[in-house]
């Protein structure tokens, strides 16, 4: 996957980019609705859900609920990848995520599609790209036969500020929300677009064998609003279609966010002081069941799954 050029000026009449579409995968949580840890089992009827779509998933903190060592087995059972993460902002949770992937690694060598250290670390203002850096040589010290990289917002990675990761990761994902950037869903797919596009493009000048997946992207059914981003099931579905299958179709591989609902998520306040619900992000519902009563193989129902053959991205 190559882009020459990211201008968003280009994109309303760019054709597809590549040939080969992209792979889609889904970020999975790691607890039950009800806030306790999800098990083996847990994750083995989450993967009888997600195949249907997709044969990867990402996680976050590895040993967060035994996220690996529970994780890596449901995936060999099934068939899936996963991308395993590293919360380096302490000490205490880098050796505690590293020491959980490394341990697991060598009986599951075929599940675990890569390590990411750090999700919106960046972002957050916690390392510098340098100090993230260290981290990730760190891991692929450990890890040396793993693709190891970050995951972080896309502005951090257009404005320059990933740099030294850029350069020294295998992996690079990207995350980008239309939704908190408060745009309307009319807009929504070529807000993530224009995102997108900007991230890679810089990207790909700075280190062009370096693997770029979409690491989060997605619009709620439920929960808070934000400016002129409302949530709903037909939005989602019109985000699904034009946002994410239309980065897929690209040839760009998309995590979409997220897999499930996470219903125990307790609420946390924006950067405008507002309370946020994060609850309603699945593209399932918590207890695996479709969305707004449509089936997933039903064209014209109402479930945010909804089957189309599509050319590319419409955003005019
Ligand atoms: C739509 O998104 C584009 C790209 O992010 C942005 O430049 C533009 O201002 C947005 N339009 C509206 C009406 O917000
Ligand atoms: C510089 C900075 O913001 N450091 C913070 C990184 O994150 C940890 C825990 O999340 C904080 O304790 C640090 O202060």
């Amino acid at each position: 996957m190559r882009f020459v050029k990211a201008l968003p000026i280009a994109l309303a009449a760019a054709p597809a980019v590549v040939s080969a579409a992209g792979t889609l995968g889904f970020a999975l949580g790691t607890k039950k609705p009800d806030g306790s840890c999800k098990s083996q089992s847990d994750y083995e009827a989450d993967f009888d859900v997600l195949k249907s779509q997709s044969t990867i998933v990402r996680g976050y903190a590895a040993s967060d609920c035994d996220f690996a060592q529970n994780i890596l087995p449901a995936a060999k059972s099934k068939g899936f990848k996963v991308i395993l993460g590293i919360w380096p902002d302490t000490d205490d949770s880098f050796h505690a995520d590293k020491d959980a992937i490394t341990k697991s690694y060598p009986q599951y060598q075929d599940q675990v599609y890569a390590v990411t250290v750090g999700s919106e670390s960046l972002y957050r203002g916690n390392f510098t790209g340098d100090e993230l850096l260290e981290k990730i040589k760190d891991v692929k010290g450990s890890l040396p036969d793993v693709k190891v990289g970050t995951a972080d917002s896309w502005n951090k990675y257009q404005d320059g500020t990933a740099d030294p990761v850029i350069k020294g990761s295998d992996i690079i994902l990207a995350n980008a929300f239309s939704y908190w950037q408060g745009q309307d869903i009319k807009n929504g797919s070529a807000s993530f677009f224009d995102d997108i596009m900007q991230a890679l493009g810089h990207v790909q000048g700075i280190n062009k064998d370096v693997e770029f997946w979409v690491g989060e992207t997605g619009w709620p059914t439920g929960g808070s609003s934000y400016e002129a981003a409302k949530p709903g099931v037909k939005e989602a579905e019109q985000f699904w279609k034009e946002g994410i299958c239309g980065m897929k179709a690209w040839g760009v591989n998309t995590f979409a966010f997220e897999a499930f609902d996470e219903p125990w998520k307790p609420v946390s306040t924006g950067q405008n002081g507002k309370v946020a619900d994060e609850t309603h992000w699945g593209v399932w519902n918590a207890d695996r069941t479709s969305k707004g009563g449509g089936n997933d193989n039903d064209d014209a129902g109402t479930s945010i799954l909804t089957k189309y053959t599509w050319g590319g991205p419409k955003i005019a």
